[in-house]
């Protein structure tokens, strides 16, 4: 691939998009995860698969970038991330032509994902600046919100997973490092004692909430382990299981704090983790007031959620909760491997959040988005009239509705 300037580029890259994104991408089942960091772990197999997905699933991605408005993918947020994902995918392909059994390669390939890795660290924040200049600048309505909603957790979905591809053939084969726990493949811990993630996720919320509000709630934890009185374990990636319950209990206790304020006890944050033959699942439960049923889809709306970050030395926002994309993304996080999350509310007591995950790890399959014309006609909806009538606000005057011989005072 030789590539000189930037008509090249302009040229050549469309051209590879083209051909990958006619490829659906691979799912992955934890199984198959777990095989590529087993003992004949091959990385000559990771690096033939990956020189050819991680340009499929970028394709896949790259194609839907370019079907959203022309208001948002013109700011130079999303101009950006864009320019981000063709030179990644531009520095794939250069392996295309290079041979498997030279181990200088392979040494190459590994430098190469570590690079790509870290120039998309900031694709979250920056496309959030890209959707709060889209709303300075234009009205949003409910048809944009929906477009952006599905636009951005099939973009999240897509680079969990190529994170997740990434960061399993660096932490498999990156020979220098020696692995800091022996007992994980990758990011991937067979016997991830979920219960201990609870803690760890609760502990850390828990510091952030002392720090700001002085106090914070206890932790109950219960566990039902169908299959064997044991606690609970799975395979699952333990850094995603620790994202999505930090991200819920920092909702929970800025609810139950700001909902108790004036009172000397905090009712506790109750946990109880269960496993049964199909699902695991872990239920969140605060007393923190809980949230009118018509506001719960906003939580987990990116349109509504993305605020401009404070300028230096305004009012700074409280280190817990309620902002950002906490919700939204730990829920992609659940659906990856298959998997959901989902609130339960009643206004004027509390919330419960619930995370279904699936319990046996030949269920638990990568859940990914591919670009075709269904995903095509999702762009294309217009402004076109809802088929459910506005209610009015005023009642209906029924004395525009006069009938003949109907003797009505008012009339
Ligand atoms: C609330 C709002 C919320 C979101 C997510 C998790 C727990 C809670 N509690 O009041």
């Amino acid at each position: 691939l030789s590539l000189c300037g930037r008509t090249q580029i302009v040229k050549v890259v469309p051209k590879h998009i083209e051909h990958f994104s006619k490829f659906s991408p691979s799912p992955l089942s934890m199984k198959q995860f777990l095989d590529f960091g087993s003992i004949n772990a091959c990385e000559k197999t990771s690096f033939v698969f990956l020189r050819q997905e991680l340009p499929v699933r970028l394709s896949n991605i790259m194609k839907e970038i370019n079907l959203l408005p022309d208001r948002l993918l013109t700011t130079p947020s999303v101009q950006m991330v864009q320019s981000w994902y063709i030179q990644s995918l531009m520095e794939i392909l250069d392996f295309l032509d290079k041979n498997p059994d030279d181990y200088k390669v392979l040494g190459e390939f590994v430098d190469a994902l570590v690079t790509i890795r870290n120039r998309h660290n900031d694709v979250v924040p920056t496309m959030a600046q890209g959707i709060i200049e889209y709303k300075e600048a234009f009205a949003q309505d409910l048809v944009t919100n929906q477009n952006i909603q599905y636009f951005l957790d099939r973009f999240y979905l897509s680079r969990i997973s190529i994170r997740m591809l990434i960061n399993q053939h660096t932490l498999i084969f990156d020979g220098s490092a020696n692995p800091v726990h022996p007992n994980t493949i990758g990011s991937i811990d067979p016997h991830c004692q979920v219960g201990d993630v609870v803690q760890d996720a609760f502990h850390s919320a828990k510091m952030l909430c002392d720090q700001y509000y002085l106090r914070s709630p206890d932790l109950i934890l219960q566990e039902m382990n169908k299959k064997k009185n044991l606690p609970v374990s799975m395979v699952y990636v333990p850094s995603h299981l620790y994202h999505m319950l930090f991200e819920l209990f920092k909702n929970a206790m800025r609810a139950t704090i700001e909902t108790h304020e004036n009172s000397n006890n905090l009712p506790p944050i109750q946990v109880m983790v269960s496993l049964g033959g199909e699902d695991m699942s872990i239920k969140v439960s605060d007393k923190g007031g809980g949230v009118p049923f018509r506001r719960i889809e906003n939580l987990f709306s990116y349109m509504y959620s993305t605020a401009p970050a404070p300028q230096i030395g305004e009012y700074t926002r409280p280190p817990l909760a309620g902002f950002g994309y906490g919700l939204p993304i730990s829920r992609l996080y659940a659906k990856y491997f298959q998997g959901d999350l989902q609130l339960y509310s009643m206004e004027g007591h509390g919330t419960d959040a619930v995370i279904y995950l699936k319990a046996l790890s030949t269920d638990s399959i990568e859940r990914l988005p591919v670009y075709n014309t269904t995903a095509l006609k999702n762009y294309k909806v217009s402004q076109e009239a809802d088929d459910w009538c506005i209610p009015s606000k005023e009642p209906l005057d029924l004395r525009n509705y006069k009938v003949a011989n109907h003797a009505c005072s008012a009339v």
